[in-house]
C-alpha cells in the first residue's frame, strides 16, 4: 500500500497540476550545514505530499467538468472551454549525492552513503560523470549552472500562475535561510540573477503539446493505490506491456531492485530512502525549424509513400501530433491529426514495422514480446514516470531574425536510475542496433559519440513501411542537451527525521 502522506506529490502519473513551473537549484553552505539541517525540520508543511496533490488534481477535474457542463447548456463546444484557473501551487525538494554528503547526517554516516555508492552508482557519481555512458556533450553545450558541479539540491514548484509559484519559492527560500544556509548554485554576473532558476510553462495556445507539436504526457506507468488502473492489455492490440506498474520500479521500497544488490533482501538501500524516488532532470533544447525542414524534405523525397510532412513526423515519433498511435490499424495511413478520441489511447502494441522500430515511443517502451536475439535483463524494469514541462516561447516561422530558444524541461522518476532513464537513453535510444540490426537512432533523443559524430552512417535513423521497405533518414541535431543532474527525492518523514539531525 502506498503511504500517500509520506511520498512527495509529483511522483505519480499525473503529478503537480500546473500551467507554470520553476526548477530552482541551490548549494548548501558547508559552514552552515547544521543550520540547514535544522531548517529542514520546518520544511514539510511547504512540501506537497501525494495525498495533497491528488486532492488538488481531483478538485481541478471537478471544476473542469462543471465548466464543461455549464458551457454545454450555453451551447459552447467543449474544445472552446477555458479550464478554470484555481490558485494552487505545489513543491518538491530533492538532493544530489553531493548535497547529502554535506549535511550532518551524511558526514556522520547516518545516511549510509557508502552503501548507496554501491547500489546507485549513477546517482552517487552525478550526471557529468555519466557522460561517456550517455554520450552527453557536456563541455560543448551545457549551461554553466550544470557544469559548475555546485548543485546540492533542487526545488521543483508547479502552480497555476507564475505569481503563485514565485510566492511559494520565496517562502521556502526564507525557511531554508537563503543567503545563510543555502545560496544560488550558480551566479554568472550580477546582471543575470536568475542563473540558478529554470522556468517552464504550458504553451498558452497549445496546451498539452510540446514544441515539435505533439500531444505529450499520454503514456505513463500507473500505480495501484493512486491511479486509475488501465484495463489488461488487449491481446488483439499485441500489447504485452501492461502500463500498470509495480510501484517498486518507481519508488524506493523494501524490495526495490538494485543491480548491485548486497547481501540483504531489500536491494541494499538504507531504510531512510524508502518512499523516496530518483529524479533525473535534463534541459533539452528543441530545434523546431530543423524538425519542420526534415519532415518536409523527407516527404518531398518520397511523396508517393508519405502523404504529408505530418506523416513523416508520425513515423519519427510513433504517434501522430494528436497522440493517435501510428501502430494501430485505424491510424496507419490517414492523417489522424485531430480525432479527440485518439489522444489517450495507450492500450496498443507493435507488430511489423508500420511504426518504425526506431520511433521515439517504440525505443523508449518495448510493448511487445522481446525477440530472443535482444538480450536485455533490465528490459522489464525499464519504467519511468515523466513529469516535465516545455520552456521558451513558441517558434515563429515568419520571424527569421528571432534568436530565442525553446525546449523541454525533462523530469522523470524511477526506483533505480540504471534500470530506468540510463538504460533507456544509453542502451535503447542511442543504439543503432536496438532490437534489430541497424534500426537506427531514436530520432528525437538518440545521441552519438562525439568522436564518431559526422562519420558516415552514425547520425541516421530508419523509417519503415510494411509495403515499401526501409528509408534512411539523415538526422540533423533536433534536440541538444543543455545540462542536467541526478537527484534523490526523500520521503517527508526522512526530511523531518534523519536528514534534519
Ligand atoms: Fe519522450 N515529444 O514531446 O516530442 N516523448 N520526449 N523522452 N518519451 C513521448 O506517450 C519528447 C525524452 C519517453 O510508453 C511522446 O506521452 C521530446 C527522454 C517515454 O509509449 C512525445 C523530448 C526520455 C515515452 C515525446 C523527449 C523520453 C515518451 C509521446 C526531448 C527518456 C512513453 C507522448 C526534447 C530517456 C513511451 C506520450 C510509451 C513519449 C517527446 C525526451 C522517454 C510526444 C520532444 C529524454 C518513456
Amino acid at each position: 500500500q502506498l503511504n500517500l502522506n509520506d511520498i512527495q506529490g509529483d511522483i505519480w502519473s499525473k503529478g503537480f497540476p500546473k500551467f507554470y513551473e520553476t526548477y530552482y537549484f541551490f548549494s548548501i553552505e558547508p559552514s552552515n550545514a547544521k543550520i540547514f539541517a535544522q531548517c529542514l525540520k520546518d520544511l514539510p508543511p511547504l512540501i506537497s505530499t501525494l495525498k495533497k496533490v491528488k486532492e488538488d488534481q481531483d478538485r481541478i477535474a471537478k471544476a473542469n467538468a462543471e465548466a464543461i457542463e455549464a458551457a454545454k447548456i450555453k451551447g459552447i463546444p467543449e474544445k472552446d472551454v477555458i479550464p478554470p484557473k484555481i490558485p494552487i501551487s505545489n513543491a518538491l525538494i530533492a538532493f544530489t549525492s553531493k548535497g547529502l554528503k554535506i549535511i550532518p547526517a551524511g558526514v556522520q554516516g547516518d545516511l549510509g552513503l557508502s552503501k548507496v555508492r554501491n547500489t546507485d552508482p549513477a546517482f552517487s557519481n552525478g550526471m557529468v560523470k555519466d557522460k561517456d555512458i550517455l554520450r552527453d556533450p557536456v563541455s560543448d553545450t551545457w549551461d554553466n549552472l550544470f557544469q559548475s558541479l555546485k548543485i546540492h539540491g533542487m526545488l521543483k514548484i508547479g502552480g497555476n500562475s507564475k505569481d503563485k509559484v514565485d510566492d511559494h519559492l520565496r517562502e521556502i527560500q526564507k525557511t531554508l535561510k537563503h543567503g545563510t544556509a543555502i545560496v544560488d548554485a550558480f551566479r554568472g554576473s550580477p546582471s543575470t540573477p536568475t542563473d540558478s532558476r529554470v522556468d517552464g510553462w504550458t504553451r498558452p495556445n497549445h496546451r498539452g503539446k510540446e514544441h515539435f507539436g505533439f500531444q505529450d504526457c499520454i503514456s505513463r506507468p500507473r500505480m495501484d493505490g493512486i491511479d486509475e488502473l488501465e484495463p489488461d492489455p488487449d491481446p488483439k492490440a499485441h500489447a504485452v506491456v501492461n502500463m500498470n506498474t509495480d510501484p517498486k520500479l518507481l519508488i524506493v521500497r523494501k524490495n526495490t531492485h538494485s543491480e548491485n544488490m548486497t547481501s540483504d533482501q531489500d536491494g541494499g538501500r538504507p531504510e531512510w530512502m524508502y518512499n523516496g524516488s530518483f529524479l533525473v532532470f535534463r534541459k533539452l533544447e528543441q530545434n523546431v525549424k530543423a524538425f519542420r525542414e526534415l519532415t518536409t524534405k523527407e516527404w518531398k523525397k518520397n511523396e508517393d509513400l508519405y502523404e504529408s510532412p505530418a506523416y513523416v513526423a508520425a513515423k519519427l515519433m510513433g504517434r501522430w501530433e494528436s497522440g493517435a498511435p501510428l501502430a494501430m490499424p485505424d491510424f496507419h495511413t490517414k492523417d489522424s491529426r485531430d480525432p479527440d478520441t485518439a489522444k489517450w489511447i495507450n492500450n496498443f502494441g507493435y507488430q511489423g514495422e508500420v511504426c518504425p522500430v526506431a520511433a521515439h515511443i517504440r525505443k523508449t517502451n518495448i510493448r511487445e514480446k522481446i525477440p530472443p536475439n535482444f538480450q536485455d535483463p533490465r528490459a522489464e524494469r525499464t519504467r519511468i514516470i515523466r513529469n516535465g514541462i516545455p520552456y521558451g516561447s513558441d517558434y515563429n516561422e515568419k520571424d527569421q531574425t528571432d534568436k530565442s530558444t525553446r525546449g523541454l524541461l525533462f523530469a522523470c522518476y524511477q526506483g533505480n536510475i540504471e534500470d530506468g532513464f540510463q538504460n533507456m537513453q544509453a542502451n535503447w535510444s542511442n543504439s543503432r542496433d536496438f532490437r534489430t540490426l541497424d534500426a537506427g537512432l531514436d530520432p528525437i533523443i538518440g545521441q552519438v559519440s562525439q568522436k564518431t559524430k559526422g562519420v558516415n552512417g552514425e547520425v541516421e535513423t530508419i523509417i519503415t513501411d510494411n509495403k515499401n521497405g526501409r528509408h534512411i533518414v539523415e538526422l540533423p541535431q533536433l534536440v541538444t542537451l543543455k545540462g542536467g543532474e541526478y537527484f534523490f527525492v526523500p520521503s517527508i518523514s526522512a526530511l523531518s527525521g534523519v536528514l534534519s539531525k
